[in-house]
């Protein structure tokens, strides 16, 4: 288990010390809300925070974007914003999990079903004491949840070469996953063989072979161009992926109440014009993906979760869970 470091710790009992002083400070205008992302600009959910935050909260705060990791490294993001380096950013459950192991429960394979079950899941009372940990302990609002997508193996060998149907059938594959341990599980769960790297690193990195594949939705193989340096996706879906808007505790305490609403509502709408976009995305592009000669086929689905499932069952991740919450999620399910 990770423990917050003492770095953290003070920066989380800073911004609360502070959120105390904030309440006689006047109304905000000139705010600059620095957010970094791994994404590119053209992703969806930058396309989101740019033509519909940004535009919403212009009045009194400045949204200046940081894509493809240029300001801060990928998984580094909440650590930057606790420390006041950084405003805002599209935080993972995962990256969460390194804090919190519990927030591993929404990183796990086909636990969250679609788009809808997410917001279900965010907006339910279930949520409050993981925002509000994340809050105390970390200085970092959670305002809303983007949906990335149905994550899919995406493979450089061809159909021919390799077909993926069942996990035994990923044995020896060298899948690349992002860093943290959570992304690491998953990927073992899949019966890969997982490989942290950064997701700036991964379209040189198929290109090259040191990897035989990665995971992400369609949208993103596409707009990261990983189609041309891969021949297949199998649809195994082993996790519809989210995440979050984080936003700086400290900079939230210097707004008015009419302020903070408008930040709330504006980080809302973006993440509800991201997900039909991306929805919408995903749809599409298996046709423009099979143009370019991929073989996108569905692989047996029951096979890949009750494998993934039976890893959690008992592990490390699941012992972190509190207690009813993976009953209150299915719940919200269909
Ligand atoms: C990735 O590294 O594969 C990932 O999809 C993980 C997500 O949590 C998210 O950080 C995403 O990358 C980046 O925003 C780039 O799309």
């Amino acid at each position: 288990m990770i423990n917050l470091s003492r770095r953290l710790m003070l920066a989380g009992t800073m911004s609360v010390c502070l959120a105390g002083l904030a309440v006689t400070t006047a109304a905000a205008d000139n705010v600059t809300l620095r957010m970094s992302t791994p994404a590119s600009e053209t992703d969806q959910r930058s396309v989101a925070l740019a033509e519909v935050f940004a535009p919403a909260v212009a009045d009194f705060a400045a949204y200046e974007p940081h894509y493809n990791a240029s300001l801060i490294a990928q998984g580094s993001e909440l650590e930057a914003i606790a420390s006041g380096d950084l405003e805002m950013s599209i935080a993972s459950a995962q990256e969460l999990a390194t804090f919190f192991p519990e927030f591993s429960i929404f990183a796990t394979g086909y636990v969250h079903q679609d788009a809808a079950h997410q917001v279900a899941v965010f907006n339910d009372p279930l949520m409050d004491p993981f925002k509000q940990k994340v809050e105390d302990e970390l200085g970092v609002k959670l305002l809303a949840v983007m949906y990335l997508g149905r994550r899919h193996v995406n493979l450089r060998q061809s159909k021919d070469e390799l077909t993926v149907m069942t996990p035994e059938d990923l044995a020896g594959v060298n899948l690349r996953m992002p860093g943290t341990d959570a992304w690491q599980f998953l990927g073992k769960a899949l019966g890969a063989n997982p490989t942290p790297m950064a997701f700036t690193e991964i379209y040189t990195a198929l290109s090259t072979g040191s990897v035989d594949g990665q995971d992400n939705p369609l949208p993103t193989v596409v707009d990261a161009k990983f189609y041309e340096v891969t021949n297949q996706v199998a649809l195994t879906s082993h996790l519809v992926d989210l995440n979050y808007v984080a936003f700086s505790k400290s900079v939230w305490d210097e707004l008015t109440p009419e302020q903070q609403a408008t930040v709330q509502k504006a980080a809302e709408d973006a993440a509800e014009s991201g997900r039909q976009a991306q929805l919408k995305k995903e749809e599409d592009l298996v046709s423009f993906l099979r143009e370019q000669g991929l073989d996108i086929y569905e692989p047996d689905l029951e096979a890949f979760r009750t494998h993934v499932q039976e890893q959690y069952v008992g592990s490390e991740f699941a012992a972190s869970w509190p207690e009813g919450v993976l009953e209150k999620i299915n719940a919200l399910g269909n």
